[in-house]
């Protein structure tokens, strides 16, 4: 009796652990379904990723289009001419103020020039010297202050400056004036220090 006993209670203990064993293996199995749902939606993922790509190229492309907006902007500002008047001994304006690509025409230039100042205009910019009588017309693409005299009447202080833009050697041409300048050229010093930088 004791030995039935034993021996169903063995049979007990090993169908257990079988049917143990059977949920163990089970369990697995819905795990790896898992895994392959996750797999799933991640290959499923990366489709959405090219629909940022594509929507970050869109936004690149309209990018452009405010640039030549802005550079029609600038083109409607045609290109202007502006007087010099000679008048008795001065030039009038004595200073003018005009941007890139502007031109710069002297009048009643009876008995008067305009020369460039050696030094007093902007780096790669074109010096200029007019005839005794001529009204010369200059055009001036290149930013910056540039200094000039009517020799004949240097003197008196006969003077001009012209500003192109926004003068970025405005400081450099007061002080190469300072060093360069002598006699009655200081002058200029006087003209280029009434000089206000456009805002
Ligand atoms: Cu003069």
């Amino acid at each position: 009796m004791r030995i039935n006993i034993i021996v169903w209670i063995f049979l007990g203990v090993f169908l257990m652990s079988l049917s143990a064993c059977g949920k163990e293996e089970s369990a697995p199995s819905s795990s790896e379904t898992a895994a392959v749902e996750q797999t799933t939606v991640s290959e499923a993922a990366p489709e959405p990723t090219p629909a940022v790509a594509t929507e970050e190229q869109s936004v690149g492309i309209p990018e452009p289009e405010p640039s030549p907006a802005t550079a029609t902007d600038g083109e409607s500002t045609a290109p202007q001419t502006h007087t010099i008047n000679a008048e008795a001994r001065v030039f009038n304006p004595d200073i003018i103020y005009i941007q890139p690509g502007d031109s710069v025409s002297w009048r009643n230039m009876t008995s008067h020039n305009t020369v460039s100042v050696d030094g007093l205009i902007p780096e790669g910019a074109q010096h200029w010297r007019s005839a005794l009588g001529e009204n010369l017309k200059i055009t001036l693409n290149i930013e910056g202050t540039y200094a000039y005299v009517c020799e004949p009447h240097i003197g008196f202080g006969m003077v001009g400056v012209i500003v192109v833009g926004k003068p970025d050697n405005l400081e450099e041409v007061k002080k190469k004036a300072g060093e360069i300048l002598q006699g009655p050229y200081r002058r200029i010093l006087g003209k280029l220090n009434k000089v206000q930088i456009p805002q």
